[in-house]
């Protein structure tokens, strides 16, 4: 039987490798797909990689999620991280494991990015290490799942 994870990210992640390198490294969204797709082979999951600039969608994503008892989620969900109580009761809402990160370290940049809404709802937080920030998710997933 396959697991599935679910990897969800939110709004201009689909801008990466258009702006902002410095930042956020100069690889594209579908790069970092392809990486968490390859990652996933060898960890024994298989990766169901979605992004959206909408905060309904992913909501509807997250409860998608639960009801197909997904093995768990890597979401990384941009600036609704620090605004979103819908995002953290979706969350609170399945039982499925997630975990958040980020490309960057959060807190070492502007204080409206240090805090997080969604952090208190996730099983952990990875920020700071780039692109690397997801396939060290998909491995924290793998530590906590059966
Ligand atoms: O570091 C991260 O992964 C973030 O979640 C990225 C979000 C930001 O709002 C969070 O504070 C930290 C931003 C998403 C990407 O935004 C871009 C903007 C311009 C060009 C490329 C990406």
């Amino acid at each position: 039987m396959s697991k599935t994870i679910f990897v969800l990210n939110g709004p201009n992640l689909n801008m990466l490798g258009k702006r902002e390198p410095g930042i956020y490294g100069g690889g594209t969204l579908k790069d970092i797909e392809n990486d968490c797709i390859a990652a996933g082979r060898e960890l024994g999951f298989e990766i169901d990689f979605r992004q959206s600039n909408h905060e309904g969608v992913l909501v509807d994503w997250i409860h998608e999620a639960g009801d197909k008892a997904v093995v768990g989620i890597a979401i990384n969900a941009g600036a609704y991280t620090h605004t979103s109580i819908a995002l953290h009761d979706a969350i609170r809402a399945i039982s499925v494991p997630v975990v958040e990160l980020h490309i960057s370290n959060v807190h070492a940049r502007e204080e409206f990015r240090h805090h997080s809404m969604i952090a208190p709802a996730v099983k952990g937080v990875i920020c700071g290490f780039g692109t690397a920030s997801y396939v060290l998710a998909l491995h924290a997933l793998k530590s906590i799942t059966a």
